[in-house]
Protein backbone atom coordinates (compact mmCIF):
# COMPACT_ATOMS: atom_id res chain seq x y z
CA UNK A 1 0.00 0.00 0.00
CA UNK A 2 1.32 3.63 -1.16
CA UNK A 3 1.80 6.36 1.81
CA UNK A 4 -1.68 8.30 2.28
CA UNK A 5 -3.70 5.28 1.11
CA UNK A 6 -5.89 3.70 3.36
CA UNK A 7 -4.20 0.68 5.14
CA UNK A 8 -6.89 -1.95 5.50
CA UNK A 9 -4.80 -4.09 7.49
CA UNK A 10 -4.90 -1.58 10.40
CA UNK A 11 -8.43 -0.13 9.55
CA UNK A 12 -9.98 -3.13 9.02
CA UNK A 13 -13.83 -2.23 8.37
CA UNK A 14 -16.41 -4.24 10.45
CA UNK A 15 -18.61 -6.19 8.46
CA UNK A 16 -22.08 -4.21 7.06
CA UNK A 17 -22.13 -0.96 5.35
CA UNK A 18 -18.47 0.79 6.22
CA UNK A 19 -17.41 -2.04 3.11
CA UNK A 20 -17.35 -1.03 0.16
CA UNK A 21 -18.59 -4.20 -0.99
CA UNK A 22 -21.72 -3.95 0.57
CA UNK A 23 -22.80 -1.35 -1.90
CA UNK A 24 -24.18 -2.63 -5.02
CA UNK A 25 -26.19 -0.22 -6.90
CA UNK A 26 -23.77 0.08 -10.32
CA UNK A 27 -25.65 3.53 -11.14
CA UNK A 28 -23.50 4.87 -8.39
CA UNK A 29 -20.69 7.02 -9.91
CA UNK A 30 -18.93 10.44 -10.20
CA UNK A 31 -21.23 10.91 -13.24
CA UNK A 32 -24.44 10.74 -11.43
CA UNK A 33 -23.19 12.21 -7.95
CA UNK A 34 -21.92 15.37 -10.43
CA UNK A 35 -25.19 15.86 -12.42
CA UNK A 36 -27.48 15.93 -9.25
CA UNK A 37 -24.86 17.93 -7.32
CA UNK A 38 -25.02 20.63 -10.18
CA UNK A 39 -28.51 20.44 -10.22
CA UNK A 40 -29.09 21.18 -6.38
CA UNK A 41 -26.02 23.77 -7.19
CA UNK A 42 -28.24 26.00 -8.98
CA UNK A 43 -30.95 24.87 -7.03
CA UNK A 44 -30.07 26.02 -3.75
CA UNK A 45 -28.60 28.92 -4.76
CA UNK A 46 -31.68 30.19 -5.96
CA UNK A 47 -33.42 29.06 -2.78
CA UNK A 48 -31.08 30.91 -0.59
CA UNK A 49 -31.52 34.13 -2.73
CA UNK A 50 -35.32 34.47 -2.67
CA UNK A 51 -35.16 33.28 1.06
CA UNK A 52 -32.75 36.15 1.97
CA UNK A 53 -35.14 38.10 0.13
CA UNK A 54 -37.84 36.71 1.62
CA UNK A 55 -36.80 37.81 4.92
CA UNK A 56 -35.76 41.30 3.62
CA UNK A 57 -39.68 41.66 3.02
CA UNK A 58 -40.27 41.68 6.21
CA UNK A 59 -38.36 45.23 7.09
CA UNK A 60 -36.91 43.04 10.36
CA UNK A 61 -35.14 46.00 10.90
CA UNK A 62 -37.83 48.89 11.44
CA UNK A 63 -39.43 47.31 14.52
CA UNK A 64 -39.27 44.34 16.99
CA UNK A 65 -43.04 43.26 15.84
CA UNK A 66 -41.66 42.68 12.34
CA UNK A 67 -38.73 40.76 13.36
CA UNK A 68 -39.00 37.13 14.89
CA UNK A 69 -35.15 36.81 14.75
CA UNK A 70 -34.19 39.84 16.99
CA UNK A 71 -30.70 38.23 17.70
CA UNK A 72 -29.84 37.99 13.63
CA UNK A 73 -26.32 40.70 14.76
CA UNK A 74 -24.62 41.10 11.24
CA UNK A 75 -26.49 38.55 9.96
CA UNK A 76 -29.11 41.09 8.35
CA UNK A 77 -25.94 42.90 6.86
CA UNK A 78 -28.22 42.82 3.14
CA UNK A 79 -31.05 44.20 4.43
CA UNK A 80 -33.09 46.79 2.30
CA UNK A 81 -36.07 48.80 2.62
CA UNK A 82 -38.56 46.73 0.62
CA UNK A 83 -39.79 48.11 -1.89
CA UNK A 84 -43.52 47.99 -3.44
CA UNK A 85 -43.02 48.26 -7.14
CA UNK A 86 -43.55 45.87 -9.01
CA UNK A 87 -46.57 45.41 -6.94
CA UNK A 88 -46.08 41.09 -7.39
CA UNK A 89 -42.57 41.38 -5.81
CA UNK A 90 -43.21 38.93 -2.50
CA UNK A 91 -46.02 36.89 -4.93
CA UNK A 92 -43.26 35.70 -7.57
CA UNK A 93 -40.24 35.33 -4.78
CA UNK A 94 -41.56 33.67 -2.69
CA UNK A 95 -43.84 31.43 -5.28
CA UNK A 96 -40.14 30.54 -7.01
CA UNK A 97 -38.82 30.04 -3.33
CA UNK A 98 -41.91 27.40 -1.69
CA UNK A 99 -42.00 25.72 -5.34
CA UNK A 100 -38.82 25.05 -6.34
CA UNK A 101 -37.77 24.01 -2.41
CA UNK A 102 -40.73 21.11 -3.59
CA UNK A 103 -39.52 20.45 -6.43
CA UNK A 104 -35.80 19.86 -5.02
CA UNK A 105 -37.02 17.30 -2.61
CA UNK A 106 -35.96 14.27 -5.38
CA UNK A 107 -33.54 15.70 -6.59
CA UNK A 108 -31.99 16.21 -3.27
CA UNK A 109 -32.93 12.70 -2.32
CA UNK A 110 -31.17 11.05 -5.18
CA UNK A 111 -27.84 13.16 -4.66
CA UNK A 112 -27.77 11.65 -0.76
CA UNK A 113 -28.67 8.05 -2.11
CA UNK A 114 -26.08 8.06 -4.48
CA UNK A 115 -23.73 9.50 -1.79
CA UNK A 116 -25.16 7.07 0.72
CA UNK A 117 -21.39 4.58 0.78
CA UNK A 118 -19.33 7.51 1.20
CA UNK A 119 -21.14 8.30 4.69
CA UNK A 120 -20.23 5.07 5.76
CA UNK A 121 -16.45 5.56 5.08
CA UNK A 122 -14.23 3.34 7.44
CA UNK A 123 -12.15 5.13 9.21
CA UNK A 124 -14.91 7.35 10.26
CA UNK A 125 -12.11 10.69 10.93
CA UNK A 126 -8.45 9.63 9.58
CA UNK A 127 -6.90 12.48 10.08
CA UNK A 128 -8.12 16.08 11.46
CA UNK A 129 -8.33 17.32 8.03
CA UNK A 130 -10.51 14.55 7.48
CA UNK A 131 -12.52 15.03 10.54
CA UNK A 132 -13.06 18.81 9.78
CA UNK A 133 -14.08 17.90 6.16
CA UNK A 134 -16.62 15.08 7.85
CA UNK A 135 -18.12 17.28 10.73
CA UNK A 136 -18.99 20.14 7.44
CA UNK A 137 -20.56 17.02 5.54
CA UNK A 138 -22.46 16.41 8.99
CA UNK A 139 -23.60 20.32 8.69
CA UNK A 140 -24.36 20.05 4.77
CA UNK A 141 -26.33 16.99 5.63
CA UNK A 142 -27.85 17.76 8.48
CA UNK A 143 -28.66 21.68 7.51
CA UNK A 144 -30.35 20.10 4.01
CA UNK A 145 -32.55 18.26 5.67
CA UNK A 146 -33.35 20.35 8.67
CA UNK A 147 -34.35 23.27 5.83
CA UNK A 148 -36.27 21.32 3.60
CA UNK A 149 -38.11 19.80 6.76
CA UNK A 150 -39.08 22.87 8.13
CA UNK A 151 -39.66 24.61 5.46
CA UNK A 152 -42.22 21.87 4.03
CA UNK A 153 -44.05 21.85 7.53
CA UNK A 154 -44.23 25.34 7.34
CA UNK A 155 -45.82 25.56 4.13
CA UNK A 156 -48.39 22.94 4.91
CA UNK A 157 -49.38 23.61 8.39
CA UNK A 158 -47.82 27.80 8.77
CA UNK A 159 -48.10 26.93 12.82
CA UNK A 160 -46.49 23.99 13.45
CA UNK A 161 -43.79 25.58 15.15
CA UNK A 162 -45.61 28.70 17.05
CA UNK A 163 -43.56 31.92 16.57
CA UNK A 164 -40.30 30.01 15.95
CA UNK A 165 -40.65 28.72 12.40
CA UNK A 166 -38.52 32.13 11.41
CA UNK A 167 -35.65 31.63 14.04
CA UNK A 168 -35.12 27.98 13.15
CA UNK A 169 -35.38 28.46 9.64
CA UNK A 170 -33.48 31.83 9.27
CA UNK A 171 -30.50 30.32 11.30
CA UNK A 172 -30.69 26.75 9.83
CA UNK A 173 -30.37 28.55 6.05
CA UNK A 174 -26.76 30.16 7.60
CA UNK A 175 -25.49 26.67 8.91
CA UNK A 176 -26.64 24.61 5.87
CA UNK A 177 -25.05 28.08 3.38
CA UNK A 178 -22.09 27.93 5.13
CA UNK A 179 -21.57 23.86 4.39
CA UNK A 180 -23.00 24.45 0.98
CA UNK A 181 -20.02 26.67 0.25
CA UNK A 182 -17.11 24.85 1.25
CA UNK A 183 -18.37 21.46 0.08
CA UNK A 184 -18.83 23.25 -3.63
CA UNK A 185 -15.44 24.64 -3.14
CA UNK A 186 -13.87 21.69 -2.92
CA UNK A 187 -16.29 19.32 -5.05
CA UNK A 188 -16.98 21.97 -8.02
CA UNK A 189 -13.89 21.06 -10.07
CA UNK A 190 -14.26 17.17 -9.86
CA UNK A 191 -18.07 17.34 -10.39
CA UNK A 192 -17.22 19.22 -13.73
CA UNK A 193 -14.96 16.88 -14.98
CA UNK A 194 -16.78 13.96 -14.07
CA UNK A 195 -19.56 15.56 -16.18
CA UNK A 196 -17.23 15.94 -18.84
CA UNK A 197 -16.00 12.27 -18.77
CA UNK A 198 -19.61 10.94 -19.02
CA UNK A 199 -18.32 8.48 -21.58
CA UNK A 200 -15.27 6.88 -19.27
CA UNK A 201 -16.53 5.86 -15.54
CA UNK A 202 -13.50 5.23 -13.54
CA UNK A 203 -12.45 2.50 -11.87
CA UNK A 204 -13.86 0.87 -8.08
CA UNK A 205 -10.80 2.07 -5.89
CA UNK A 206 -9.21 4.81 -7.91
CA UNK A 207 -9.08 9.12 -6.31
CA UNK A 208 -11.95 9.61 -9.13
CA UNK A 209 -14.40 6.72 -8.56
CA UNK A 210 -13.91 8.34 -4.75
CA UNK A 211 -16.18 5.85 -3.21
CA UNK A 212 -18.91 5.82 -5.11
CA UNK A 213 -18.48 3.19 -7.38
CA UNK A 214 -18.86 -0.68 -6.27
CA UNK A 215 -16.05 -2.76 -6.35
CA UNK A 216 -18.91 -5.98 -6.71
CA UNK A 217 -21.57 -4.30 -8.62
CA UNK A 218 -24.99 -6.09 -9.18
CA UNK A 219 -26.75 -6.02 -12.96
CA UNK A 220 -27.97 -2.73 -13.81
CA UNK A 221 -32.05 -2.92 -13.69
CA UNK A 222 -31.96 0.66 -14.97
CA UNK A 223 -29.24 3.13 -16.96
CA UNK A 224 -27.89 6.16 -14.88
CA UNK A 225 -29.91 8.53 -17.58
CA UNK A 226 -33.04 5.99 -16.92
CA UNK A 227 -32.37 7.01 -12.91
CA UNK A 228 -32.23 10.67 -13.96
CA UNK A 229 -34.91 11.01 -15.51
CA UNK A 230 -36.85 8.88 -12.86
CA UNK A 231 -35.88 12.14 -10.81
CA UNK A 232 -36.48 14.63 -13.37
CA UNK A 233 -40.08 13.13 -13.37
CA UNK A 234 -40.53 13.30 -9.63
CA UNK A 235 -39.92 16.70 -9.54
CA UNK A 236 -41.84 17.54 -12.68
CA UNK A 237 -45.19 15.91 -10.91
CA UNK A 238 -44.72 17.79 -7.42
CA UNK A 239 -44.20 21.06 -9.85
CA UNK A 240 -48.16 19.94 -11.49
CA UNK A 241 -49.57 19.80 -8.06
CA UNK A 242 -48.13 22.95 -6.13
CA UNK A 243 -47.27 25.05 -8.78
CA UNK A 244 -51.11 26.33 -9.11
CA UNK A 245 -50.61 27.65 -5.57
CA UNK A 246 -48.92 30.09 -6.77
CA UNK A 247 -50.29 31.35 -9.60
CA UNK A 248 -53.31 31.74 -8.02
CA UNK A 249 -56.49 31.98 -9.74
CA UNK A 250 -57.92 28.59 -11.87
CA UNK A 251 -54.93 27.35 -11.56
CA UNK A 252 -55.08 26.32 -8.25
CA UNK A 253 -57.39 23.45 -8.71
CA UNK A 254 -54.05 21.70 -9.79
CA UNK A 255 -52.37 22.41 -6.38
CA UNK A 256 -53.53 18.67 -4.51
CA UNK A 257 -50.60 19.53 -1.90
CA UNK A 258 -52.01 23.30 -1.54
CA UNK A 259 -52.99 23.95 2.07
CA UNK A 260 -56.36 25.93 2.98
CA UNK A 261 -57.72 23.78 -0.15
CA UNK A 262 -58.05 23.95 -3.35
CA UNK A 263 -61.29 25.98 -3.91
CA UNK A 264 -61.81 29.19 -2.25
CA UNK A 265 -65.88 29.31 -3.29
CA UNK A 266 -67.38 31.22 -5.31
CA UNK A 267 -68.00 35.59 -5.27
CA UNK A 268 -66.27 38.76 -4.20
CA UNK A 269 -64.76 36.42 -0.90
CA UNK A 270 -63.72 34.00 -3.15
CA UNK A 271 -60.22 33.64 -2.79
CA UNK A 272 -57.43 31.83 0.26
CA UNK A 273 -58.39 32.65 3.91
CA UNK A 274 -55.28 32.07 5.95
CA UNK A 275 -57.01 32.52 9.65
CA UNK A 276 -60.66 32.97 9.87
CA UNK A 277 -61.63 35.81 12.47
CA UNK A 278 -63.13 32.88 14.58
CA UNK A 279 -59.37 31.10 14.49
CA UNK A 280 -57.56 34.03 15.84
CA UNK A 281 -60.51 34.49 18.63
CA UNK A 282 -62.17 37.78 17.06
CA UNK A 283 -65.77 38.29 18.71
CA UNK A 284 -68.08 39.83 17.17
CA UNK A 285 -68.38 42.60 19.72
CA UNK A 286 -64.71 43.69 18.25
CA UNK A 287 -65.96 44.21 15.36
CA UNK A 288 -69.43 45.51 15.79
CA UNK A 289 -70.62 48.46 15.73
CA UNK A 290 -68.50 49.70 18.91
CA UNK A 291 -65.90 49.61 16.71
CA UNK A 292 -63.59 52.27 16.32
CA UNK A 293 -60.37 53.22 14.54
CA UNK A 294 -58.06 54.82 16.47
CA UNK A 295 -55.45 56.90 14.03
CA UNK A 296 -52.71 58.50 16.30
CA UNK A 297 -49.97 60.95 15.31
CA UNK A 298 -46.98 62.92 17.02
CA UNK A 299 -49.52 64.82 19.88
CA UNK A 300 -52.71 63.89 18.28
CA UNK A 301 -55.51 61.50 17.82
CA UNK A 302 -58.19 60.79 15.74
CA UNK A 303 -60.99 58.21 16.54
CA UNK A 304 -63.47 57.55 13.70
CA UNK A 305 -66.43 55.05 13.54
CA UNK A 306 -66.89 52.94 10.81
CA UNK A 307 -69.46 55.35 8.91
CA UNK A 308 -66.76 58.36 8.79
CA UNK A 309 -64.00 56.12 7.51
CA UNK A 310 -66.62 55.09 4.89
CA UNK A 311 -67.42 59.12 4.26
CA UNK A 312 -63.58 59.23 3.50
CA UNK A 313 -62.40 60.05 -0.15
CA UNK A 314 -62.72 55.81 -0.91
CA UNK A 315 -59.70 54.57 -3.54
CA UNK A 316 -59.15 51.76 -5.19
CA UNK A 317 -56.01 48.78 -5.97
CA UNK A 318 -55.72 45.66 -7.53
CA UNK A 319 -53.53 43.89 -5.26
CA UNK A 320 -52.69 40.23 -4.47
CA UNK A 321 -52.41 38.46 -1.07
CA UNK A 322 -49.35 36.13 -1.14
CA UNK A 323 -48.58 34.30 2.13
CA UNK A 324 -44.91 33.28 3.24
CA UNK A 325 -46.48 29.63 2.86
CA UNK A 326 -45.75 30.13 -1.24
CA UNK A 327 -49.76 30.33 -2.21
CA UNK A 328 -50.79 33.52 -3.66
CA UNK A 329 -54.32 35.03 -4.66
CA UNK A 330 -54.69 37.06 -8.13
CA UNK A 331 -55.10 40.61 -7.99
CA UNK A 332 -58.07 41.07 -5.97
CA UNK A 333 -60.02 44.52 -6.76
CA UNK A 334 -59.71 46.41 -3.16
CA UNK A 335 -61.01 49.67 -2.03
CA UNK A 336 -60.49 51.84 0.62
CA UNK A 337 -59.24 54.73 2.32
CA UNK A 338 -55.63 55.78 1.34
CA UNK A 339 -52.83 55.57 4.18
CA UNK A 340 -51.56 58.80 3.29
CA UNK A 341 -55.14 60.69 3.71
CA UNK A 342 -55.58 58.48 7.13
CA UNK A 343 -51.96 60.42 7.64
CA UNK A 344 -53.17 63.43 6.69
CA UNK A 345 -55.81 63.66 9.78
CA UNK A 346 -53.47 63.28 12.30
CA UNK A 347 -51.19 66.06 10.47
CA UNK A 348 -48.44 63.93 8.71
CA UNK A 349 -49.96 64.52 5.48
CA UNK A 350 -46.70 66.06 3.76
CA UNK A 351 -44.45 63.90 5.16
CA UNK A 352 -45.69 60.69 5.96
CA UNK A 353 -43.93 58.08 7.48
CA UNK A 354 -43.93 54.82 9.01
CA UNK A 355 -47.26 53.41 10.56
CA UNK A 356 -47.40 51.15 13.99
CA UNK A 357 -50.70 48.61 12.42
CA UNK A 358 -52.54 47.12 15.15
CA UNK A 359 -55.56 44.81 14.81
CA UNK A 360 -58.31 43.59 17.38
CA UNK A 361 -57.04 40.90 17.76
CA UNK A 362 -55.30 39.76 21.41
CA UNK A 363 -51.72 38.24 21.00
CA UNK A 364 -50.63 36.17 18.31
CA UNK A 365 -47.23 37.47 16.09
CA UNK A 366 -49.46 38.50 13.18
CA UNK A 367 -51.80 40.86 14.91
CA UNK A 368 -49.52 44.36 13.84
CA UNK A 369 -47.12 45.59 12.25
CA UNK A 370 -45.03 48.43 11.64
CA UNK A 371 -45.59 49.38 7.43
CA UNK A 372 -42.22 51.76 6.70
CA UNK A 373 -42.18 55.21 4.76
CA UNK A 374 -42.45 53.91 1.02
CA UNK A 375 -45.17 51.75 1.77
CA UNK A 376 -47.21 54.06 3.48
CA UNK A 377 -46.83 56.70 1.20
CA UNK A 378 -47.28 54.43 -1.63
CA UNK A 379 -50.33 55.23 -3.18
CA UNK A 380 -51.96 52.00 -3.86
CA UNK A 381 -51.80 50.91 0.15
CA UNK A 382 -54.96 51.25 1.70
CA UNK A 383 -56.88 50.82 4.29
CA UNK A 384 -59.38 48.59 2.90
CA UNK A 385 -63.18 48.32 3.50
CA UNK A 386 -64.44 46.78 0.19
CA UNK A 387 -62.77 43.72 -1.81
CA UNK A 388 -64.00 42.64 -5.39
CA UNK A 389 -67.03 45.14 -5.38
CA UNK A 390 -68.34 43.70 -1.65
CA UNK A 391 -67.94 44.87 1.98
CA UNK A 392 -64.81 42.91 3.54
CA UNK A 393 -66.24 39.58 5.04
CA UNK A 394 -65.38 38.95 8.69
CA UNK A 395 -62.77 36.26 7.54
CA UNK A 396 -60.94 38.86 5.18
CA UNK A 397 -60.98 41.29 7.83
CA UNK A 398 -64.05 43.26 8.42
CA UNK A 399 -64.27 46.34 9.23
CA UNK A 400 -61.17 47.31 7.96
CA UNK A 401 -57.90 45.79 6.58
CA UNK A 402 -54.35 46.55 5.53
CA UNK A 403 -53.35 46.53 1.74
CA UNK A 404 -50.02 47.20 0.71
CA UNK A 405 -48.14 46.23 -2.72
CA UNK A 406 -45.26 43.96 -2.82
CA UNK A 407 -45.82 43.50 1.05
CA UNK A 408 -45.71 39.84 2.85
CA UNK A 409 -49.52 38.56 3.24
CA UNK A 410 -48.72 38.65 7.28
CA UNK A 411 -48.02 42.34 6.62
CA UNK A 412 -51.63 43.22 5.21
CA UNK A 413 -52.68 43.26 8.80
CA UNK A 414 -57.00 42.06 9.34
CA UNK A 415 -59.40 43.99 11.60
CA UNK A 416 -57.34 47.13 11.77
CA UNK A 417 -58.21 48.79 14.87
CA UNK A 418 -54.99 51.65 15.44
CA UNK A 419 -52.82 53.02 13.65
CA UNK A 420 -50.01 55.23 14.84
CA UNK A 421 -47.74 57.66 12.62
CA UNK A 422 -44.36 58.65 13.09
CA UNK A 423 -41.93 57.26 15.67
CA UNK A 424 -43.66 55.35 18.29
CA UNK A 425 -44.43 58.23 21.70
N1 LIG B 1 -54.92 40.37 12.45
C1 LIG B 1 -54.42 39.46 11.57
N2 LIG B 1 -54.15 39.83 10.32
C2 LIG B 1 -53.65 38.93 9.43
C3 LIG B 1 -53.38 37.60 9.82
C4 LIG B 1 -53.66 37.23 11.15
O1 LIG B 1 -53.46 36.07 11.56
N3 LIG B 1 -54.19 38.18 12.00
N4 LIG B 1 -52.84 36.72 8.89
C5 LIG B 1 -52.02 37.35 7.86
C6 LIG B 1 -51.54 36.43 6.85
S1 LIG B 1 -50.29 35.38 7.32
C7 LIG B 1 -51.99 36.47 5.55
S2 LIG B 1 -51.28 35.51 4.36
C8 LIG B 1 -53.13 37.35 5.16
C9 LIG B 1 -54.21 36.53 4.53
O2 LIG B 1 -55.31 37.33 4.19
P1 LIG B 1 -56.65 36.64 3.73
O3 LIG B 1 -57.01 35.63 4.79
O4 LIG B 1 -57.67 37.70 3.56
O5 LIG B 1 -56.32 35.99 2.41
O6 LIG B 1 -53.66 38.04 6.27
C10 LIG B 1 -52.73 38.52 7.19
N5 LIG B 1 -53.40 39.35 8.16
MO1 LIG C 1 -49.44 34.53 5.48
Amino acid sequence: MTDGGPDRSRFAAPPGPTRPEFWRSPLRGPWLTAVLGLVLLVGVTLLFVTGLLSYASYNPDLAPVNDQTPDKGWLGFYLFPWPTSPYWLYRVNQGVHVVLGIVLVPVLLAKLWSVIPKLFEWPPVRSVGHGVERLSLLLLVGGAGFEFATGILNVQLHYIFPGSFYVLHFYGAWVFIGAFVVHVASRLPRALRSVRRAGAPPQAGTEEAAGLVSPRPAPPTISRRGALGMVGLGSLALFAVTAGQSAGGWWRRTALLAPHGRDPGPGPHGFQINKTAASVGIRPSDIGPAWRLTVRGPGRQVVLTREELLAMEQHEAALPIACVEGWSTSDQLWSGVRLTDLAALVGRGSDPSRALVESVQRGGPFGSVVLADNQVRDPRSLLAVRVNGAVLSEDHGYPARVIVPGAPGVHNTKWVTRLTFGEPA
